[in-house]
Formats: C-alpha cells, sequence, structure tokens
C-alpha cells in the first residue's frame, strides 16, 4: 500500500514520505511522526512507524471503494462499531452492471469481537426486485472444530437476510470470529441510498447487552413506482406477469410490503395500471 502524508508535521524522530507509484491512501495533516525499531533481519532492514492524523474517523463517516486511480480512500478504516467488547468493520461497494441491475457488495470483519457475527441483514424497500443474493465466507481449517456450513440466504419483500450459526445449538455454529471477514452481495434494481444494516451477534452478551448492532450501509432505494415491476416506466401486463410469479410469496412483488404477494398487491398494481 502506499501512503501520501499531506501536511507532515515531521515530529518524533522519523519524517513522512510519499510512496513510490500512485497512492492508495491521502490524509490530512499529520503533527506527529515517530520512527521505531529499526532493525536488520537477514540484510533487510525493518522499521515501524506511528504518527498521529487530524483525519481519524471515529465511527460515524462510512468506508467506500473507490477504483483506482480515485485515491479518496480513507485512511482510517471507518464504521468501527464497539460492542461492549470489540469491534467490527463495516465497508460496501455498489456498481451498475450492464444490464441495468445493481450490485451491492458488503464485507465485514470482525476485528476483535468475541461475541462474534452470526447473521446480517441489508433492509430492501417494497418494489425492489433482488436477485443473486450470495455469501462467502472462511472455511476453518487446521483442526478448528467450526462448521464450514455457509450461512443461510433469506430474500424477503423488506430485507436480504444472511443467517450463520447459533451459539445455543452449538458453540461450534459457524460465525464470524475474531479476525476474519466475510462477504455479501446482491444485485437490486434499484440505485443505492444511505441506509442501516444490522449485524446479528453470536455469543450473548451481558444481561441487557444488545443482540445486535446497527452498520449503516448503502441499500436499495425505494423505486419511483413500485408497481412498475420491470421498471420500463409503465404499469401493464408484464409487471401483473411479474407479481403473479411471485404470488403466495414474501416476494419480489410485495408492493404493500406485509410480507407476502397477495390479492392486496395486485390491487394496488391494477390501480398503479398505465
Ligand atoms: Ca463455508
Ligand atoms: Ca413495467
Ligand atoms: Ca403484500
Amino acid at each position: 500500500m502506499n501512503v501520501s502524508f499531506g501536511g507532515t508535521g515531521g515530529g518524533g524522530g522519523g519524517g513522512g514520505g510519499g510512496g513510490t507509484g500512485v497512492a492508495d491512501v491521502i490524509v490530512g495533516a499529520i503533527p506527529d511522526v515517530s520512527r521505531y525499531g529499526a532493525a536488520t533481519i537477514g540484510g533487510v532492514s525493518f522499521m515501524a512507524y506511528a504518527f498521529g492524523t487530524t483525519s481519524c474517523n471515529i465511527g460515524t463517516a462510512q468506508l467506500e471503494w473507490f477504483e483506482q486511480p480515485d485515491n479518496r480512500h480513507p485512511f482510517i478504516p471507518m464504521n468501527m462499531y464497539r460492542l461492549g467488547n470489540g469491534r467490527f468493520i463495516v465497508a460496501c461497494k455498489v456498481t451498475q452492471s450492464t444490464n441495468g441491475t445493481w450490485h451491492y457488495g458488503h464485507a465485514i470483519q470482525n476485528l476483535n469481537s468475541d461475541r462474534s457475527g452470526r447473521s446480517f441483514t441489508v433492509p430492501v424497500p417494497a418494489g425492489v426486485t433482488v436477485t443473486n443474493a450470495g455469501f462467502k465466507d472462511i472455511d476453518s481449517h487446521s483442526g478448528d472444530p467450526y462448521s464450514p456450513t455457509d450461512w443461510s440466504i433469506v430474500v424477503s419483500g423488506s430485507a436480504v437476510t444472511r443467517t450463520g450459526g447459533s451459539y445455543s445449538v452449538s458453540p461450534n455454529g459457524n460465525a464470524l470470529r475474531f479476525a476474519t471477514l466475510y462477504n455479501f452481495r446482491f444485485d437490486a434494481s434499484t440505485a443505492p441510498a444511505a441506509g442501516t444494516g444490522a449485524i446479528g451477534l453470536f455469543k450473548r452478551g451481558a444481561a441487557g447487552a444488545p443482540d445486535s448492532a446497527a452498520a449503516p450501509v448503502k441499500v436499495p432505494a425505494a423505486p419511483a413506482n413500485p408497481a412498475d415491476r420491470n421498471g420500463d416506466g409503465s404499469v401493464n401486463g408484464a409487471d401483473r406477469g411479474h407479481l403473479l410469479g411471485a404470488w403466495g410469496t414474501p416476494g419480489p412483488g410485495d408492493l404493500d410490503g406485509d410480507g407476502s404477494v397477495t390479492g392486496a398487491d395486485l390491487g394496488l398494481l391494477l390501480a398503479a395500471w398505465s
């Protein structure tokens, strides 16, 4: 990783300097930089730096992933949630696909939470079509007893939820454990908006401690006209067919958001006929 230092104060035992090539990171003022532990091991020199920066994010701004050569990467990992005994980092990247849908990628790293994660939920407004929901974990190995079973994926009319093991069923269930990162993905029919996901926690906390943590992430925005199922600008037989194809299911097509595609939703679609 290349780091470009802006406004370096140059204090302490070392000085800041730009790396070679294109910077991945640009930070604000660095009023102090210190160098520690210079050593030569096997003919290679090693040293460590510590520096203070005015660009620290206390967890109130989202971590965004940008394409190179954009260099707006935050220097300090963002969305770091304090959960009593540990922290998670949540990142989100949304790109538009060639077919017009939007690909949502979320990554969650358990930095140091012993309680671990067991689920991740992203809200989806009524009328949004979700496809290709997926999950990627890190299977245990080297004798670890933990279950490798992938988290289940449920797409309802109001959310995409991935759920793993339950501590009460097995302490060795598949959880997002200490120092591990899992990925979550889905495609949706609408562009991103700011929203709030939820990380469910694996182990029980102290009495009264919450069993989940709110995570500000990018979520699909509510469609301008939920009855326009295929997003072609009009409500007609194609949209009715789309809704009937999901009859009796949680969706997509649950226009009133009550959890099931029924006559009430068909009525809303017919009322919006154009
Ligand atoms: Ca797995
Ligand atoms: Ca339509
Ligand atoms: Ca409904």
